[in-house]
């Protein structure tokens, strides 16, 4: 009778002897498993040549182009859109963000604003949101499916999950309706029936600041430059929330990786070469972003994988890390832009333009409170891409 060790090492003799076989007579399965490729998949797919960077783009000042004459009003605009999800019961903090990117934006640019809720909006929230502004507002109701958990998701296994974050003091833990926000954020808010018509958006939560005037259309910078998101605070997740979030995304590369975008962002992500996640994510609170970069099929294929596995219930994926690490690996780096002229703030955290830009934009803010250059900032690793 065969001892164990020799079944062992037979069955290691013919898996070695499959691997083999189909190497040589199945040629994508070779290619798939060389050591040459698993390494090349994070490098991404596309042409040859790569611009070579001294310094960040944002360096180079927006162009004179996009800025309009003082009481000019636009003429041309892009396909955009200013998105918020919101409550009834968000109705002052939305009041106060709303009255604010009016004042310094959008009472000159005239875009429109798209409301969304789970819940159907309140006559009290609609009435006092169009008396901030001239611009178009519509209102929409989130379909069922893209907003509360889904029935396969294994609720027992969810509810132990939450019970054990919300033992450890993790931020919103123990909540669903969190969970909900996060999942809808990260892959239905451009589904939207609304938002079809639109090509960008910029996302506004409520109780944010603007601290400066914007004197320039940062739509048609997007648009124009081929940009396709942006950002303005960047910081580690809480690693908690996101146990097994990278080996979803490194599962997902592995099986995709035509759908890497060649001259990524993965150093902002990993500083390994995409072993492990750093933890570095653009804070989506604001984001100013090209709607078709979620729409593509690489951001779809990779929504869809993530949500296979349930992380979102399972654990607390948050919409931040999900779309930083989308837009790092399928658009380029230099797509990612970091608008440091726009000063902004959602709790706890400031990002305060440093002159000249504070005070050629009037910006209000204490310029010693900056979060950009705090040792808990990401914005070294965006930097050290081009550098
Ligand atoms: N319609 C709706 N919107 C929600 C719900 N939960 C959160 N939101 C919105 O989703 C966005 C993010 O929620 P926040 O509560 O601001 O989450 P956060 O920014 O991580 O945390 P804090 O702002 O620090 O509380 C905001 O625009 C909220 O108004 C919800 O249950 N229903
Ligand atoms: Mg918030």
């Amino acid at each position: 009778m065969m001892t164990r060790t020799r079944y062992v090492f037979l069955t290691l003799a013919i898996l070695i002897s499959l691997h083999y076989i189909l190497s040589f007579s199945h040629e994508s399965y070779g290619r798939a498993t060389s050591f040459d490729t698993l390494k090349k998949q994070w490098t991404g797919i596309g042409p040859q040549e790569q611009k070579v960077w001294h310094e960040p783009p944002y360096k180079t000042p927006v162009p004179e182009k996009y800025y309009l004459a003082p009481n000019a009003t636009a003429t041309r605009k892009a396909n955009a859109a200013v998105v918020m999800l919101a409550r009834n019961g968000d109705l002052n903090g939305i009041v106060k963000s709303m009255s604010q990117l009016e004042a310094k934006f959008n009472h000159r640019f005239g875009y429109p604003y798209v409301f969304l809720n789970e819940e159907p909006f309140s006559d009290e929230f609609k009435r006092t949101v169009t008396a901030l502004t001239d611009n178009k507002i519509e209102f929409g109701l989130i379909p069922h499916d893209h907003w509360f958990q889904p029935d396969w998701i294994d609720e027992p296994k969810a509810a132990a999950s939450r019970k054990d974050m919300q033992d450890n003091n993790v931020i919103y833990g123990g909540s669903v309706p969190y969970r909900n926000m996060c999942r809808f954020n990260s892959g239905f808010f451009y589904r939207h029936e609304l938002l079809q018509k639109y090509r960008y958006y910029w996302r506004v939560e409520p109780d944010v600041r603007f601290y400066c005037t914007l004197s320039y259309d940062p739509f048609l910078f997007m648009q124009d430059e081929d940009k396709k998101y942006g950002f303005t605070i960047s910081l580690p997740e809480y690693t908690a929330t996101i146990p097994t979030l990278w080996t979803a995304v490194k599962e997902f590369v592995k099986a995709n990786p035509d759908l890497v975008v060649q001259d990524n962002a993965m150093g902002f992500l990993s500083d390994d070469n995409g072993d492990t996640y750093n933890n570095c994510h653009f804070w989506s609170n604001f984001e100013i972003g090209d709607l078709d970069l979620w729409r593509g099929e690489a951001y779809t294929k990779f929504f869809e994988h993530l949500d296979s596995k349930g992380g979102f219930y399972y654990e607390r994926w948050g919409d931040a890390p999900v779309h930083s690490i989308g837009a790092a690996l399928f658009a380029r780096k230099d797509q990612i832009h970091f608008f440091e002229d726009i000063g902004y703030r959602h709790e706890p955290f400031p990002h305060c333009p440093q002159e000249p830009m504070h005070s050629q934009n009037q910006c209000d803010c204490d310029i010693k409170e900056n979060f950009d250059r705090e040792g808990w900032s990401c914005l070294n690793r965006y930097d050290r891409m081009f550098t």
